[in-house]
């Protein structure tokens, strides 16, 4: 291992024991890396210096930033982080904001500076904020001033965290300020490539929250897989999209992509689905990331934008329905690229272009990674057969100090959680989550399957579909739907929904109970809370 830049060895002593990484790939042409390696030197600096200094990077309702502006921002906060604020390389630095300039700028301001970036979900209240920076002993934080109270409940119990500065305030102690009196320049870290540049906190459903380590090369490698082979992008691109920036997912595709690119992103603080698509109407959006929700919302809605400026159209965080899929592209002309990313795995290992999509299917192992279907022994499925999706290649699961990592990593294969069948041709069929598989009458059904033939029927807006106890049958599968505008939720409606799934799938399959609610459960990511519906 190349010699760590850091002098602070909490990530180092803390990474899982070598033998139980999983197996790491390296054999494309573009994932040769050099053994230092500093992430926002390759994205930053290094399109600067190749004289796109005066390109846009950062677009906002606002106005607009230059990679060079952006550069000099960063440069200024990394002064701020080492001098002011007495950073020292390899210690962890909590970034809490919504997606804007500011938290675009933090973030490559820790990575000049040799921090490790714990970059939280804004809606993280105090103790799951305390949680965190109890378990990777965070000493600090650049929080956007519009979140500081659950930082400041939360500090009496972190004697970890002992420099905290605020943006978007003009007191004379805010990071604006201290940033302005600061150079501009600054010499970045000679990280080693396999230096901790981020731990990433899963939005674990249960029990204390699971911190992701990855390294400099990690963020280069998910730049160089999941958008070079599935979105060709160029510099003229302007992407946009919801997820969190904190969420590997929008950190990948709201900041690290365009940037590897050279090219521009829109970022938006909140955005609903009526201005998500005046955002890629009034910016010219060409690439989308969101997800399967924000998808089945906005092709209501579409025929009132004109989206004539998209072209790549990215859904991820959760299955993506084929009615909703369809939908989209009824009303956009867009076929939707699916893609299952996970934390542990940085981003996308299995998705497809346009082109090769296959319905139903998430797509192949994108280039770069391998992926398999085992089943519980840990050999190979048949085709067809569903078991556990097993995947590697440059990226993969390192937990900070957990015993998890024996779960999630076996034989060198990360083991999503997830269940999975292949077909001959090497395409990914989910079918749900691992532990949400609903056993009833010994049948083994995929709650997301019955989801999707509920979402066929023009009333449903959105649904979900979990196991529930029952006296006779031990589990039945039941539904709960949120209706379209018009559709009165009555014992007709439920009649019709069970009518309609023992059409579309396996009679045997379909909701012997359904529940309407005005809205489901959700993570700040879009996910679908199961647990949470399970509860009675
Ligand atoms: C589920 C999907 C079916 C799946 C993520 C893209 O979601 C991300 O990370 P998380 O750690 O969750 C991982 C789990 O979410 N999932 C995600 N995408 C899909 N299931 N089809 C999909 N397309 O259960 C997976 O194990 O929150 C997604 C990029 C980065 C990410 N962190």
């Amino acid at each position: 291992m190349t010699r760590s830049a850091y002098v602070d060895t909490f990530a180092r002593d803390n990474l899982p024991p070598r033998a139980q990484w999983p197996e790491l790939l390296f054999e494309l042409p573009e994932l040769q890396y050099p053994t230092r390696l500093n992430c926002a030197t390759e994205l930053l600096d290094r399109m600067v210096a190749d004289g796109r200094g005066d390109r846009i990077v950062l677009r906002t309702p606002d106005g607009q930033c230059t990679y060079a502006q952006l550069l000099a921002q960063a440069n200024r906060i990394a002064n701020v982080l080492v001098q002011d604020m007495g950073l020292r390389r390899g210690n962890r630095v909590l970034l809490r904001g919504p997606n804007n300039p500011m938290m675009a700028a933090c973030w490559f301001a820790i990575m000049k500076a040799g921090g490790i970036c714990v970059a939280t979900m804004p809606l993280l209240r105090a103790k799951e904020l305390t949680d965190i920076v109890r378990k990777a002993e965070i000493s600090h934080a650049l929080c956007d001033r519009r979140l500081d109270a659950d930082l400041k409940a939360a500090l009496p119990a972190c004697p970890t965290l002992r420099a905290v500065s605020y943006w978007y305030d003009d007191a004379a102690d805010a990071l604006d300020t201290l940033a302005a009196l600061q150079a501009a320049s600054f010499r970045n870290v000679a990280t080693a490539a396999e230096d901790v540049a981020l731990i990433a906190f899963t939005s674990g459903t249960t029990g204390m929250p699971k911190g992701t380590m990855h390294f400099h090369r990690d963020v280069i490698a998910m730049c160089d897989c999941f958008p070079r082979s599935c979105l060709q992008p160029s510099a003229d691109d302007i992407f946009c999209g919801t997820p969190p920036l904190a969420f590997t997912f929008g950190l990948g595709g709201l900041l690290c992509f365009p940037m590897r690119f050279g090219a521009s992103v829109v970022l938006v603080e909140k955005l609903a689905p009526d201005t998500l698509l005046e955002t890629v109407q009034r910016f010219g959006a060409t690439t989308l990331f969101t997800a399967p929700t924000m998808y089945r919302a906005t092709a209501a809605l579409a025929p009132r934008f004109d989206l004539r400026s998209l072209r790549k159209c990215v859904s991820a965080g959760e299955a993506l329905p084929d009615a909703t899929r369809q939908l989209f592209k009824q009303a956009t002309g867009i076929e939707i690229i699916d893609g299952i990313g996970a934390t542990e795995m940085a981003h996308i290992f299995i998705s497809h272009t346009p082109e090769r999509v296959r319905r139903g299917a998430t797509g192949y192992a994108i280039p770069g990674y391998r992926a398999a279907v085992l089943d519980d022994a840990g050999r190979p499925c048949r085709p067809g057969a569903i078991g556990r999706l097993a995947v590697k290649g440059p990226t993969g699961c390192r937990y900070l100090a957990d015993a998890r990592q024996a779960q999630y990593v076996q034989d060198g294969w990360n083991l999503t959680g997830d269940a999975y069948a292949m077909d001959a041709d090497g395409y990914f069929y989910y079918q749900a989550r691992t532990d949400d598989m609903i056993i009833s009458a010994g049948y083994n059904i995929a709650g997301p399957e019955v989801e999707g033939a509920l979402l066929t029927h023009a009333a449903v807006a959105e649904c979900g579909v979990v196991g529930w106890p029952d006296e006779e049958r031990g589990t039945i599968v039941k539904a709960f739907v949120v209706l379209r505008p018009g559709y009165a939720p009555d014992d007709a409606m439920v009649a019709a929904l069970q009518g309609h799934v023992k059409q579309a799938i396996a009679p045997y399959k379909y909701p012997r109970a359904i529940e309407f609610r005005e809205a489901l459960p959700r993570t700040e990511t879009g996910k679908l809370q199961r647990f949470r519906l399970r509860q009675p």
